[in-house]
């Protein structure tokens, strides 16, 4: 039999641990994994177009993200943030001296005519990362959010607002002319993996795509909660969801999903009357050790999710 080719929709930070699980303990020679990255996030930061969920994603494949913040490069110096400092210029957003390595030669591809997505795949060959990355669209798809203080990137509202924000809703500017690129209909055929990762700014994005839905209605997807009880794995994905009106649960998350969800796996401490009301939707839903802090957990986690794929 060959190879299967799993369709991994992910964010960044609260992915980043179930790539690197996948990636180092799944069965040699049975699957492929290819990674749907969340675009909504990126953004120009002084003129270089940095692309945080497609870096945290390509870092952790790659052995190189720092885990301990769940983004950037592990051991990264801090030169050039230090040196906007002294300029006077804001530094608000701290781009490590080899990340922003990394985004210059991302942006002199693009100005050189590559597309996001061919050259994600040029530095994920630098990298040597063997399974593929792909960005969810080519097209410009930025989530922006209503806040106390006006509409602001979501950057802005979580890094340099520090999340402090009342938030009123989210708009995915740009959605309705994107196209999803091409590679990501096709991995979206049959196998499906979602990663934990905040429904409204990472998962969203992509699934609201033109077609994406409809290929995922007809695929087997599983998906993974960002959830343990009320607490989220990263992110202010409790803060939006509430602002989008939906409950920041492992149910809020499985409603959102009802529509294309067949599989849910849920952390093992979630109460059972949460679990009743996920297969209510007619969703699957198993429980599992889903907190990730050791290598044990990740061989644990990828066993399960090879069993099930
Ligand atoms: N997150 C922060 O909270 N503070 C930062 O200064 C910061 C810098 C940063 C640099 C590069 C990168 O790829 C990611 C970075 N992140 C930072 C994380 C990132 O902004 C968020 O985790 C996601 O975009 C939220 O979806």
């Amino acid at each position: 039999m060959g190879k299967r080719t799993v369709g991994i929709i992910s964010g960044g930070s609260g992915s980043s641990k179930f790539a690197t699980a996948l990636d180092n303990y799944h069965e040699v020679g049975k699957h492929d994994f290819a990674y749907i990255c969340n675009v909504g996030d990126n953004f120009f930061f002084h003129g270089l177009y940095v692309c945080p969920d497609v870096d945290i994603i390509t870092y952790a494949l790659a052995g190189i993200l720092d885990e301990r913040k769940s983004w950037g490069i592990k051991e990264d110096t801090w030169n050039f943030v230090e040196g906007l400092a002294a300029l006077g210029y804001g530094n608000w957003f701290s781009l490590g001296d080899r990340d922003l390595a990394l985004c210059v030669v991302r942006t002199e591809l693009i100005n050189g005519g590559l597309t996001l997505s061919q050259a994600t795949d040029r530095l994920r060959k630098y990298l040597g990362i063997k399974n593929k990355i792909v960005p969810a669209t080519d097209d410009s798809v930025q989530t922006f959010v209503d806040t106390s203080k006006g509409r602001i990137h979501l950057q802005e509202y979580w890094v340099k607002m520090k999340g402090a924000l009342r938030v009123s809703s989210v708009d995915y500017r740009g959605i309705k002319n994107a196209m999803p690129n091409r590679e990501v209909l096709m991995l979206l055929s049959k196998d499906v993996l979602i990663l934990p990762a905040n429904p409204i700014t990472s998962v969203m994005p992509t699934v609201s795509l033109r077609g994406v839905r409809k290929k995922l209605r007809m695929a087997r997807v599983t998906a993974i909660s960002p959830f343990i009880g009320k607490s989220v794995f990263s992110g202010p994905a409790a803060k939006l969801m509430r602002a989008m009106h939906i409950e920041p649960s492992s149910y809020g998350v499985a409603k959102l999903y009802s529509d294309f969800l067949k599989l849910f796996i849920v952390d093992y401490r979630e109460e059972n009357s949460e679990i009743v009301k996920i297969k209510d939707f007619g969703i699957e839903c198993i429980k599992s050790n889903i907190k990730i802090d050791s290598i044990a957990d990740k061989r644990h986690i990828a066993r399960e999710l090879m069993n099930i794929l």
